[in-house]
């Protein structure tokens, strides 16, 4: 479970060597609540530029490689970046309950969240046609939330009014794709994810400052 101070999380796409991002998160690690990590990472630093990064900052770090194969090689991978100090997964949905029911539990073990992909900012038509059934899949493995678009508020409502309090929801999409800060909050989401809007900006302090007001005071 990520632990709520700002409601905000950090979706952290650069190709940065270690040393430039830790200066980077440490200029504003006050105002976040999480790091989000993944490919650029992965192909840039690699595996061990990741676990310098998650030794060099005190937070949550949540890896989104968008995890989808079968079980065996989803384990693999869950274990191998718990290794390197990562607190939480996304996952695609769409693999099934054969791919997710063993790394479901796997992850319970370890301290692993896992936060399961059911719907996309952009695109995603044939995440929400299924929605009830994914939603309902992810309550019965037992996840820790669910990642759910700033771009499409109705369904950040509609999955909060399906999933009550038990779960996180995790919501991407705002600022340059269009989703208005504030809003995804005030539909439900614990957490907005910003990336490009922050990270190219001229003033970082100062844009994240100006989104934590809009989820202080959430609406649409
Ligand atoms: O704020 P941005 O647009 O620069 O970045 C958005 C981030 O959220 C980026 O890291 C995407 O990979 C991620 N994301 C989406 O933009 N849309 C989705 O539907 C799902 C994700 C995602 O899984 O984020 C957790």
């Amino acid at each position: 479970m990520i632990i709520r101070h700002n409601g905000l999380i950090l979706a952290f796409d650069v190709d940065w060597d270690t040393k430039r991002s830790i200066v980077f998160l440490r200029g504003i690690m006050d105002l976040i609540d999480a790091v989000k990590v993944g490919w650029l990472q992965l192909l840039n630093i690699g595996p061990n530029g990741i676990k310098e990064l998650t030794l060099g900052i005190n937070t949550y770090f949540l890896a989104d490689i968008k995890l989808g194969d079968i079980a065996h090689i989803n384990e693999y991978v869950i274990r191998r970046l718990r290794d390197l100090g990562i607190n939480g997964v996304i996952m695609h949905a769409v693999t099934g309950r054969e791919n997710l029911n063993g790394v479901a539990k796997l992850s319970r073990d370890l301290g692993i969240d896992i936060f399961l992909l059911i719907s996309m900012s952009s695109g995603g038509e044939l995440y929400d046609l299924n929605l009830d059934y994914n939603v309902k899949l992810g309550t019965e493995l037992g996840i820790a939330g669910f990642v759910v678009p700033a771009t499409k508020p109705s369904i950040i409502r509609r999955v909060r009014s399906m999933v009550g309090n038990n779960y996180q929801l995790l919501s991407p999409g705002v600022g340059v794709q269009g989703g208005k800060p504030g809003c995804a909050t005030a539909s439900g989401a614990d957490f907005e994810i910003v990336g490009r809007s922050i990270i190219n900006s001229e003033s970082p302090r100062e844009v994240t400052l100006s989104i934590l007001s809009a989820i202080k005071d959430p609406r649409c």
